[in-house]
């Protein structure tokens, strides 16, 4: 394509694979979101509370207060604590399954380390002793320190020490500093049980301390030792859309979001003995695609295509030609058991955290993990026969995409155009310069999921192209960057035409493209690492510089969890979707108003459900804080 794809022709193409659907009698999401419409306006306004057995109670005009007498205020609060605890468990229970990984890691054993480089500095950075240690001797050291961030009695994250010292500091003033993860968490569940905390401002504090646990401790925990583990991102060409599937070959579709799986599917896959296999069933090898952030993952380390988000995850199945969807953890819908049940389809569940009727288990552990891969590979081999070729419909759409820029391969392209000095780890001057030259007006960074409460990819889409329009560079991660590399976004050569002037020469010059794919969920610790480096670089505190967080189709409690670390680092964070916090006009004052936690952390939430004018408040955003720092 030399052009963008429209939303439109995205959805035609949905549509196509819904009517393949019908044909075996299958379910969508797009058919439940009638059936649960309209949705229940309690709930909606986060004005529900069932922690007891006296409950539920519902706060209304006549009943402004539940049972035990706690107000409105103080439910909104508390569901918002939990909502976010939840997120940070998640997110951060990932990270410490890749720390075990890593305590697995040796030379001839399932995993190795490939950046050994990056375990050194990190080791160093948490006053590890490096010298004279075999590279697994150390990575063991490394990974007991780092799940000791889980439940270390004293002390705050180790990570902390890599924000700005004006942001460590506001995190001291307010009382921020995340402690142990595990109790972070643990003490939001504990403040939101039955007659604890139900004060505003004690509820939204937790929040967002648990949030910094996850965004400076769990996620980049997941994220840096993913690194270290399958190799820190570079750019890397690879192909997007529903088109990635291949008709003549063995389909397998990872979807979740933990590395350790997928890297070892993708390398069965590979295996001579699986391709002659899938030769011997008539099929003309393996393809391998993704789906959600294991998408992701493996785009950024292996070139392996995306075909599609969250919400295309069932279009995956609906072409027929899927022969294993194979999932870890988080974000995959229950559907997927009966909806596979129609094909031909594996549903191949793998984690005890993530058990779903209708699927086949196979536990998958680091210490089996090559067994367990071949297994599924060859179960998906195996399946290529069962296909019903009446039943295969491939839209014939894909795009080109680049991907895998981490913040070292970000600093490396910039810092290669300004020719300027390169050190080890480079600097973030050039695009600084960009900026305050205002060839660059600022950033933003988009994440997130979909959600059919907003038009899928849409917001995702329509914003993206305004920003760029407008000189504003975007990094992505999450589903937000498979919106983008749906669309065409992450391609060098088409996205550009569609930026204004100043943007569209830096593409040109650095041979990249406008919307700069990050990585995955836990990646936005990626994010948060560069606005501190830019932070660092020009003296600037996060808050007053040009760049602002945006998640305008989320939709988990992960999301909720991204967004409290996100806004409590500096950055303003604007929402598509309200985080069920309507009913309370005190918890709204105290996320999107002047007087709440923007007196501890310098930023705030906007939540805006009109799209048109969510992007005009971060352009308008973007140029007051320029108008500030006088650039
Ligand atoms: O962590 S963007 S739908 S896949 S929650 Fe899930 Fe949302 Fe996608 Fe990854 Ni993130
Ligand atoms: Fe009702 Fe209070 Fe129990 Fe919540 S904690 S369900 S408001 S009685």
């Amino acid at each position: 394509m030399d052009r963008l794809i429209t939303v439109e022709e995205l959805e035609a193409a949905t549509n196509s694979l819904l009517e393949n659907g019908k044909k075996v009698g299958a379910d969508s999401w797009q058919q439940r979101v009638k059936n649960q419409t309209p949705h229940c306006g309690f709930g909606e306004a986060g004005t529900c509370c069932r922690i007891c057995s006296m409950g539920p109670c519902r706060i209304t005009p006549k009943a402004p207060r539940g049972i035990c007498g706690c107000d409105v205020h103080g439910i909104v609060g508390r569901n918002y604590l939990k909502f976010t605890a939840g997120g940070a468990a998640a997110h951060s229970d990932h990270g410490r399954e890749i720390m075990h990984v890593l305590h697995q890691t040796s030379a001839d054993g399932n995993y190795q380390v490939k950046d050994p480089e990056k375990l050194i500095r990190i080791a160093k950075e948490w006053n590890i002793e490096t010298e004279g240690k075999d590279i697994y001797e150390l990575a063991h050291e490394v990974a007991v320190a780092g799940l000791m961030e889980y439940g270390k009695p004293f002390g705050y994250q180790n990570f902390l020490n890599r924000a700005p010292e004006h942001t460590q500091k506001l995190w001291e003033e307010a009382g921020l500093r995340p402690e142990a993860i595990d109790r972070e968490v643990s003490r939001s569940l504990h403040m939101t049980h039955m007659g604890c905390s139900s004060m505003p401002e004690a509820l939204i504090h937790q929040a967002l301390r648990v949030g910094l646990s996850d965004g400076w401790g769990g996620s980049m925990m997941g994220t840096e030792f993913s690194d270290v583990l399958f190799g820190t991102p570079k750019p890397v060409d690879t192909t997007a859309n529903i088109g990635v599937m291949e008709k003549d070959m063995v389909n397998i579709i990872v979807h979740g979001h933990d590395p350790s799986l997928s890297e070892m599917i993708v390398h069965y896959a590979n295996d001579p003995e699986m391709i002659a296999l899938a030769k011997s069933v008539g099929a003309k090898g393996i393809n391998i695609a993704g789906v959600c952030c294991t998408a992701n993952e493996v785009a950024m380390r292996h070139g392996i295509p995306m075909a599609g988000n969250f919400l295309s995850q069932e279009n995956v199945v609906l072409t027929g030609a899927c022969e294993a969807i194979v999932v870890d953890v988080q974000c995959i819908f229950p559907a997927l058991g009966p909806l596979s049940k129609c094909f031909h389809t594996k549903f191949v569940t793998t984690s005890p955290i993530a058990r779903i009727p209708d699927s086949e288990f196979v536990q998958f552990s680091a210490e089996t993990a090559g067994e367990n891969a071949k297994a599924i590979v060859k179960m998906a081999v195996e399946n290529f026969v069962n296909r019903k070729t009446e039943l295969v419909n491939i839209p014939d759409q894909k795009t080109n995409a680049r991907v895998g820029y981490s913040v070292e391969a970000i600093v490396k392209v910039l810092d290669g155009v300004a020719n300027s000095q390169v050190d080890t780890y480079g600097t973030t001057k050039p695009l600084l310069e960009c900026v305050t030259s205002g060839v660059l007006r600022g950033a933003v960074a988009m994440v997130g999921c979909n959600n059919p409460k907003i038009r899928p990819d849409y917001a995702h889409i329509e914003l993206m192209k305004k920003l760029i329009a407008n000189d504003i560079i975007i990094i992505v991660s999450g589903c937000s960057a498979q919106a983008a590399a749906k669309a065409g976004l992450l391609d060098p050569v088409v996205a550009k035409e569609y930026c204004g002037a100043g943007l569209k020469r830096v593409c040109e010059l650095a041979n990249i493209p406008p919307v700069l794919h990050m990585g995955s969920c836990v990646d936005i610790s990626r994010m948060l690492i560069l606005a501190s480096e830019l932070s660092k670089d020009s003296g600037i505190p996060i808050a007053q510089l040009p760049v602002v967080g945006c998640a305008p189709e989320w939709m988990s409690e992960k999301a909720v969890s991204i967004g409290n670390y996100v806004v409590a680092t500096g950055l303003d964070t604007f929402l598509g979707v309200d985080p069920y916090v309507r009913g309370s006009s005190e918890i709204c004052e105290w996320l999107t108003g002047e007087t709440g936690i923007k007196k501890w952390v310098e930023a705030n939430f906007t939540v805006e459900t009109d799209i048109e004018k969510l992007g005009d408040k971060m352009i308008e955003c973007i140029e007051s804080k320029r108008a500030a720092l006088g650039i």
